[in-house]
């Protein structure tokens, strides 16, 4: 009987493995039932609410639930209130929020029981760096879906209002509430009366799912759009202009969330081209936007072309400015005090300023991770970074919490994620990028889920047969469960780990070729480059070791961060090994805690990392009876050619290093397959 029934399973799983293109993301459940939705109160928001528990309800048969406006203290922001039968919240927004949490539950068969879900961050937002030719700064997954190139390009048809509404539908499922419509490397065209047009019809398709609009703004602007002869931030004309711009946007977006600026910063003009600080920059723009509820989210990636450590340079600079700041002004500081690097200690701007709101940048697009390339799956990064110990209070004092409010309060609390969506198909490029665009979403509502978490989700809705008429978790049979889900999670959670192994293991960073910031480059040094872009200034190696000293002899690095950590990074017996090389710089014969030498250790670890990704080509094939054939051989093909590129970053790395170590790969480790001169002379034709 069993074995019948297992059969038949099989049987109508694989005729309903049907092809998917991906568009439906994390959404392809439908409903398998019917409920009764009672709700008093009517907007647009709350019909989207009702219509999504129509479509996607797959409870008991007949049902009924409850949708009650109602203010409870309890209840922060657009956070709700979950029971089997009611969802009650104090905003629309938060009704609709409930919605799609009861869904998930019922579709990845978690229980329904009383509780209440609150944000951990107020404003949790998608920067795109879409520019207005279309084009993605760092996109890896087509072209812009807000912007088009060519005539007639600011026209907005039914095609583009479909999209973006299906954009913010998935954006508001996994709690996603604004969105910066254009790249920080910005246009001031944006401003203009015709792009803000634009801006207009988008923001008004993402507001019934709750998704602000905000904007990138160049801050050139007054001289570049507005004639004016300055751009000085203390300026009465250059004030002036400011606040007719934002009046104007106001008058057309009345919700409108505020403006993103990278400053002074990477070639961007800023307050400093007129000896102003970031502070008289960014208040300037935060007066004018706070009449109207808006805010300012001030990038701290700074950096100049000095000998100073860059890892230092956003905390020299805004250090100092702590507490001048207007409290609509929110600093958004990367995960990592560098650049988005596959690994760095966090930022010793979380957790240093007491009087300033800080906010996370992570960056979802895989700019530095394999882009649409590799499996990596970045919750676990993200994760890493959220649970540090900042001590900035003591114990406890992780970087979630410096930032959430718990540990300082703040006006407005923030989180940012760089979108990695485009024009493809399945928006992300790559299948697995969707993860990352839902796991950030996921964490911005909930900082302190775990990884392993999002990923049993993710796998559950993503990849889950869709049978009508039957609930998808009556589908997760052991079977499914145990020779899918689980070795795919496994394959997911250690995907990040093994892209470090293969590309900067032990501390390394910033090796990249040139400046497409893919394969290995850690030669890369054309003449004339500023040093702090290219990879020699990042490993110093030479015949005597390899690293960058950050300790106390060093560039210092080690005393922006709290004790006990400064002294623990600083000190060779307690830095852990994954910091090694970005905080020390050591002989190659320097004995590592496990016995081994520096240089066998860093020739493992390429090697542990090469042999992680044909792992996952394996893992990946034993699923084939699993999925659709479509998204089965798309991964299948991206995992061959991340598999190539890890041994290529393996040759690269261990040939190039090994001129300065002068020692051998140790001997049970497969012999590199790639010429270094091979690899050195195509690298160097790029810039
Ligand atoms: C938008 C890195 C990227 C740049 C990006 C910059 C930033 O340097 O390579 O493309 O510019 O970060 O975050 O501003």
């Amino acid at each position: 009987m069993k074995t019948t029934v297992y059969v038949f399973l099989l049987i109508s799983l694989s005729i309903n493995l049907h092809a998917e293109d991906g568009h439906n993301l994390w959404l392809r459940n439908k409903n398998t039932g019917h409920v009764n939705v009672v709700c008093t109160r009517s907007s647009a928001t709350l019909t989207i609410a009702i219509q999504e528990l129509q479509q996607g309800w797959q409870g008991k048969e007949g049902a009924k639930i409850v949708l009650t406006l109602k203010n409870d203290k309890a209840i922060r922001n657009d956070g709700f209130k979950l029971s089997p039968d009611r969802i009650q919240a104090n905003t629309d927004l938060g009704i609709l929020y409930g919605v799609y949490e009861l869904l998930r539950r019922q579709q990845t068969g978690e229980p329904v029981e009383e509780m209440i879900c609150n944000p951990s961050y107020e404003v949790r937002v998608l920067n795109h760096w879409d520019n207005p030719d279309s084009s993605i700064e760092r996109g890896y997954a087509g072209r812009s879906i807000f912007w088009r190139k060519g005539d007639n390009s600011l026209i907005v048809t039914d095609k583009d209002m479909a999209l973006w509404k299906e954009y913010a539908r998935a954006d508001a499922s996994i709690g996603i509430n604004g969105a910066v419509l254009n790249n920080v490397n910005a246009s001031p065209l944006m401003l203009s009366k015709e792009y803000l047009d634009r801006v207009k019809a988008i923001a008004e398709v993402l507001r019934p799912y709750g998704i602000k609009t905000y904007l990138s703004v160049k801050f050139s602007s007054p001289s570049l759009i507005g004639k004016l002869k300055t751009s000085d931030p203390l300026s009465p004309e250059v004030i002036k202009w400011w606040k007719n711009k934002v009046q104007e946007i106001y008058s057309m977006i009345p919700d409108f969330g505020g403006f993103l600026v990278k400053a002074s910063s990477e070639g961007q003009p800023g307050p400093q081209d007129f000896g102003r600080t970031h502070a008289d920059g960014a208040n300037m723009l935060a007066d004018a936007l706070n009449p109207f509820g808006g805010i300012v989210m001030w990038r701290a990636f700074v950096y100049s072309p000095t000998d100073l450590d860059r890892a230092k340079q956003a905390y020299t600079e805004f250090m100092p400015l702590d507490g001048q700041f207007r409290d609509n002004v929110i600093i958004q500081v990367k995960n990592g005090p560098v650049d988005f690097q596959p690994r760095e200690p966090f930022s010793p701007l979380f957790g240093a300023m007491k009087k300033t709101s800080v906010m996370p940048e992570f960056q979802v697009t895989q700019e530095y991770l394999g882009q649409a390339i590799h499996l990596v799956f970045l919750a676990t990064m993200w994760e890493e970074c959220l649970q540090s110990e900042t001590y900035q209070e003591g114990a406890g004092s992780t970087v979630a919490r410096c930032t959430d409010g718990s540990i300082y309060p703040q006006k407005h609390t923030a989180i940012a994620g760089v979108s990695n969506i485009g024009l493809d198909t399945n928006w992300c490029g790559h299948p697995f990028a969707q993860a990352n665009w839902y796991a950030f979403g996921r964490l911005a509502w909930n900082n302190s889920l775990t990884s392993e978490k999002i990923a049993d989700e993710w796998i559950k809705l993503t990849f889950a047969p869709v049978l009508p008429g039957q609930a998808t978790s009556t589908l997760f049979s052991t079977e499914w469960t145990e020779h899918f889900l689980i070795p795919v999670r496994q394959m997911m959670l250690q995907s990040r780990e093994t892209a470090v192994n293969y590309m900067m293991p032990l501390g390394f960073h910033h090796i990249f070729s040139a400046n497409g910031h893919y394969g290995p480059g850690p030669w890369w040094a054309p003449k004339g480059m500023r040093s702090d872009w290219t990879p020699p200034y990042y490993h110093k190696a030479d015949t005597n070791g390899v690293g960058f000293d950050r300790t106390h002899a060093g560039s210092d690095a080690v005393s922006q961060y709290h004790d006990p950590l400064g002294s623990q990074f600083n000190d060779l017996k307690t830095c852990p090994d994954k910091y090694l090389l970005w905080f020390h710089h050591l002989p190659w014969d320097y004995k590592m805690k496990n016995g081994r030498t520096l240089w066998d250790e860093i020739c493992y670890h390429y090697e542990t990392g090469l042999q992680q990704v044909r792992e996952f080509q394996i893992i990946w094939d034993k699923v084939e009876s699993y999925i659709d054939t479509e998204r089965f051989t798309m991964v299948q093909s991206k995992l061959r050619n991340q598999c190539r590129n890890a041994q290529i970053w393996n040759d690269a790395c261990l040939l190039y290093f090994q001129q300065y170590s002068r020692r051998p790969i140790p001997y049970d480790i497969k012999r590199p397959m790639n010429d270094l001169n091979v690899l050195m002379e195509n690298d160097m034709k790029r810039r």
